[in-house]
């Protein structure tokens, strides 16, 4: 029993090793739903920091002026970056259009609200309005005449706003930032609170307006574990080559620029400083190969790619990649590297469309099993269970040491599991019907060498190389 016991301890730990250096989340089966409530009908920052950290920076709070809510936001520091909090009623703040707003109705004087604050020493929380009439700003010197809001204050302060508008506007645009955006600078920990936003001298408050923060809805947001998804159609598909999930990227049209954009996965991020991508995860093989599963489709003509890039000290010591052609069945790809240097990092990424701004809006890639070949196959199996776990040792072998046995779970039950071990020569040479979740096989009276260990049910196909 205690030699069972220390095979099942070292195989483990070998497992954890060739996990430390692998790919992680390679079958796309890990992501995480994220329920999130915006006030309606704003849009925040919240979606790019959930996308990005994982984390909200615009909440809803009962520390209200009036009423129940009042909306507040916070700067943070994510994974060493600064993001300012954002919360406007354009469709987006790229740009200088600030496209889209709401309603209005009469010419108003000025705009008044309420607001706390714990504005970081050195920043600036800034609240603007925009007044629109066809789609072009009205009160042009908004970017002279934007609320600032330093310091700190406890108690809800009143604010106003005058404007001296020259025509009736037709739509405006309401934005509150938690840092000073104009200067493209920020310091985390700065917190902004808005309440009871109303506008003077009109008869009727914009319908749309929810100057009070009372009216919110609930949203969702399911984002890829692990890797860093780069552009707005980056979305868990269930057209998976293996288990549940495949990660699917789409080329789409920017509504900024109404240029087309790809998108892509990477476990890196990429440095506009630099042009590329930096960071990944620690990795030091010199020799190796990525492969992964792919479908491909464009409305035009257009190809998706996959790339590695292996880095020392923060930089490439070699990039490679492979074009990944439109396919509508599953295709196999791999990206073979052999290098003299050691690295300490690699990068991995695939993306929507090659030529990155110039490709086809609708190209679609779905990849899947995305990983190294030392980390070993991908469990594959059919049907709606939970991740099979099996533990591999780096080079994608189950080692099992002389006195023990092979053990591979399957976290549900399968029902009646067909059990066959195959030698090197192909081989049954054992056959049984299994049940439950751990299956083991006692290897002690077979030869030294490599066998198959096959586990098949209803739903369910797997094999894992055995050397003992
Ligand atoms: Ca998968
Ligand atoms: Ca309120």
């Amino acid at each position: 029993m205690r030699c069972l016991q220390m095979a099942i301890v070292s195989v483990i730990a070998l497992q954890m090793i060739s996990w430390a250096e692998g790919i992680p989340n390679p079958g796309f089966e890990n992501w995480t739903t994220v329920d999130f409530e915006e006030p309606v009908p704003y849009l925040t920052s919240n979606r790019e920091t959930i996308k990005e950290y994982g984390e909200l920076s615009v909440t809803k709070t009962t520390d209200a002026h009036a009423g129940s809510y009042a909306v507040r936001l916070e700067t943070k520091e994510l994974n060493g970056d600064t993001v300012p909090a954002m919360v406007f009623n354009c469709t987006t703040l790229d740009g200088d259009e600030f496209p889209g707003g709401i309603a209005i109705s009469g010419t108003p004087t000025a705009l008044t609200g309420y607001y706390k604050c714990d504005i970081a020493t050195g920043d600036t929380a800034i609240f603007a309005v925009l007044f629109k009439k066809d789609g072009a700003v009205v009160n042009t010197d908004w970017m002279q005449n934007y609320l600032k809001i330093h310091g700190s204050q406890s108690e809800y302060t009143e604010f106003s706003m005058p404007f001296s508008l020259s025509e009736a506007p037709d739509s405006v645009v309401v934005i509150a930032v938690s840092s000073n955006a104009m200067a493209f600078s920020g310091i985390p920990g700065s917190v902004l609170q808005l309440d009871d936003l109303s506008f003077e001298g009109i008869d009727t408050q914009p319908a749309e307006l929810n100057g009070g923060f009372e009216n919110w809805q609930t949203c969702s947001l399911t984002v890829i574990d692990d890797w860093l998804a780069d552009g707005d159609s980056v979305v868990q598909s269930t057209d998976a080559y293996a288990n549940d999930y495949a990660v699917k990227l789409v080329t789409y049209i920017d509504s900024t620029d109404m240029d087309s954009n790809a998108s892509s996965i990477s476990l890196g991020e990429y440095d506009p400083e630099v042009e590329n991508q930096v960071g990944g995860v620690p990795y030091t093989g010199q020799t190796d190969t990525l492969c992964g599963w792919y479908k491909y489709s464009t409305p035009g003509q257009d190809t998706g790619a996959a790339w590695i890039q292996l880095r020392k000290d923060g930089t490439d010591i070699h990039f490679a990649d492979a074009k990944l052609l439109p396919a509508s069945e599953y295709t196999y790809f791999e990206i073979p590297f052999d290098v003299a240097q050691q690295p300490d990092s690699i990068i991995v990424a695939a993306v929507s469309s090659i030529r990155w701004s110039e490709g086809v809006i609708g190209s679609e890639l779905i990849i899947d099993n995305m990983r190294l070949k030392s980390q070993g196959e991908v469990s594959r199996r059919y049907g709606p269970v939970e991740d099979t776990r099996v533990m591999l040792n780096p080079a994608g072998l189950l080692h099992v040491p002389l006195s023990a046995q092979a053990i591979v779970h399957t976290p549900s039950s399968m029902g009646k599991v067909t059990l066959r071990l195959f030698d090197s020569q192909g081989r049954m040479i054992l056959r049984r019907l299994d049940t439950g979740i751990t299956h083991r096989v006692d290897l002690r009276p077979y030869a030294t060498g490599t066998y198959i260990l096959r586990l098949r049910a209803a739903e369910f196909d797997y094999a894992v190389r055995i050397v003992r």
